[in-house]
């Protein structure tokens, strides 16, 4: 099955309380309504690829929680609820649980040790790679190889380079055995045999795009990879993500994406 093709998404809005959210380097808080008009924005582009989305309710009691791609894993199968590797985040899988299960209902399952952070998750046609981070532990991705290799994914682990947050805070997988990656990622020798595009100089922000049936959206403010994806025949939307941006998030951060046939 096409891992870029979707039909439908799960988001949940920042909260106010997303000025406190973490962050690595503090470059200054989020502006919550500047955040809730990006967030509006970001969902009417996942509609207008024709995506039904499912909007839960704004958690106040967790500042990261608008970054919803952490919590869980959907496939078409079905649906893992993880285990964030940060304590301030723990909470956000029971909050979401209910939620789940009247999506997945028998179908949810629960990483039941080691810890994941779902942007640590990379499927791609050959294989679901698993980054190993400060967030994402081999416990936890032998757990998950458990739930999800009957479903008949091939499951591998990568290492996330040092200082980098998240996986797929460095790549992204563009269909089609492509990948866009920053070059120190590609320097792992985790993308050999992918037809890897490197994001150019000063533009390692926009390794986190999202690639979403016929279009690729990647972060405002990254014209020489709007560039190269657009010469390479990529239908390229940009979004602003400047809010989410502050607290190390980026466009896959904000949904989980699912194909339910
Ligand atoms: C965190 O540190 O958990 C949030 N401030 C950012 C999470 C970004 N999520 C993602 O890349 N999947």
């Amino acid at each position: 099955m096409n891992p870029c093709i979707f039909n439908r998404a799960i988001v949940r809005p920042p909260s106010a309380s997303c000025v406190h959210g973490l962050r690595a380097r503090d470059v200054g808080a989020p502006d919550f309504a500047t955040f809730v008009n990006q967030h509006d924005r970001y969902k009417a582009a996942l509609r207008d690829q024709g995506l039904e989305i499912a909007e839960l309710q704004a958690l106040e009691a967790f500042p990261d929680s608008v970054f919803v791609e952490d919590v869980a894993l959907c496939l078409p199968q079905g649906a893992v609820l993880l285990r964030p590797g940060t304590p301030s985040r723990a909470g956000e899988v029971k909050a979401s649980r209910d939620d789940l299960a009247r999506i997945y209902a028998d179908r949810l399952h629960s990483l039941q040790e080691g810890h994941i952070d779902g942007g640590d998750i990379m499927l791609t046609d050959r294989e679901l790679i698993i980054g190993l981070s400060s967030r994402t532990n081999r416990l936890g991705a032998g757990a998950l190889e458990q739930i999800i290799s009957p479903w008949g994914y091939r499951i591998c682990c990568a290492p996330t380079p040092k200082g980098v947050l998240h996986f797929k805070s460095d790549s992204s997988y563009l269909g089609d055995n492509a990948v866009l990656c920053t070059p120190r990622l590609a320097a792992t020798g985790v993308f050999d045999g992918y037809d890897v595009i490197e994001t150019p100089s000063g533009e390692v922000g926009a390794a986190n795009a999202l690639r979403i049936n016929d279009v690729v959206f990647i972060p405002s403010g990254y014209p020489e990879t709007q560039r190269v994806l657009s010469n390479r025949g990529y239908a390229v939307e940009t979004i602003d993500i400047s809010e989410a941006a502050k607290l190390d998030g980026g466009l896959s951060c904000m949904s989980l994406r699912a194909f339910q046939p």
